[in-house]
């Protein structure tokens, strides 16, 4: 197996040249959209397969649900979900780049051992202590996510009084934390949690106002796919009549800034994210 660093390269290449595209593979029976579909490993394989073929640059591959209300998940139960699906994967696909999206510090040891390249944790590595220790001593990249409060409870009355300036301190506060871990600073990517303990009105301004979280010095990771506020927007459309809505805004996040989105349609966001990169970088 090649070494996390040999893994990262490809990637740190093009990052900014053209928007990288992270597909999600959530191995959990309760996922507000692809729940229950990949919990089965043959059929995480051949989405992980269909991913890779249209263009994914990264799998995230997750073991607990973090949707609004979303009852935790014991460790040695995520480690039963992710660990040998990140094996297999690896084992199948030795040159894909693997992203475990958890926040607990064990799984993400073991899904470093397993094949994974990058932690992402959408607690921006405040759940567990250990986390920014385990991403120094692996060399693995890390994406550190902005929510407030809990799954549990973050879409009960999310409140602030500036959101852009709030996410953009906290967020400056968690890439500090990780520098000070030994993290270096290439393998820091900012996350402003899209629908994490925020209103519709929150996720709007942080996506308009995306320039000012950029401007902390970090590529800057997105994830909006089929997300509750284009549902919203669209007059209450379910998470599987919200693919447009979606594409709408990832051209505008990369023109915002975003050089990384995290998706469930791939292809379809291969596709737009290429003509936003034509567009926005020049990259043709
Ligand atoms: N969103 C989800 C999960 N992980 N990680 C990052 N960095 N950014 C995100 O916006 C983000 C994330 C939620 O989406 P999904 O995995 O599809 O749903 P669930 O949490 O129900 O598994």
């Amino acid at each position: 197996m090649s070494t996390i660093a040999e893994r990262l390269r490809t990637l740190t290449q093009a990052l900014g040249q053209r928007t990288l595209v992270m597909g999600v593979l959530n191995a959990t029976p309760d996922s507000f959209y692809d729940g229950g579909r990949y919990t089965a490993l043959d059929a995480a394989l051949a989405r992980a397969e269909q991913m890779l073929a249209d263009g994914a640059d990264i799998l995230d591959i997750g073991g607990e649900s973090t949707r609004p209300g979303a009852t935790p998940v014991p460790e040695a139960e995520e480690m039963r979900r992710v660990v040998p699906l990140i094996e297999a994967i690896t084992a199948r696909f030795p040159n894909a780049v693997l992203s475990v999206d958890t926040t607990k510090s064990r799984v993400a040891e073991r899904a470093l051992q397993a094949g994974a390249c990058i932690i992402n944790d959408i607690s921006g590595a405040t759940f567990d202590p250990r986390m920014l220790a385990v991403a120094a001593q692996s060399g693995a990249q890390v994406a550190l996510m902005h929510i407030q409060g809990a799954p549990q409870t973050m879409q009960q009355n999310p409140t602030y009084h500036d959101v852009v300036a709030e996410v953009r301190d906290t967020l400056a506060a968690h890439a500090q934390r990780a520098l000070e871990a030994g993290v270096p600073p290439s393998h820091i990517w900012l996350d402003p949690g899209i629908g994490f303990g925020k209103t519709v009105q929150h996720n709007l301004e942080l996506l308009r106002r995306l320039p000012q979280l950029r401007a902390l010095g970090y590529p800057i990771l997105i994830g909006t796919s089929r997300k509750s506020f284009i549902g919203h927007i669209l007059g209450g459309l379910p998470p599987d009549e919200r693919l447009e809505g979606t594409l709408a805004t990832l051209a505008l996040a990369v023109a915002w800034g975003a050089d990384i989105v995290r998706v469930h349609d791939v292809k379809a966001a291969v596709r737009a994210v290429r003509v936003a990169d034509a567009l926005c970088r020049n990259a043709l």
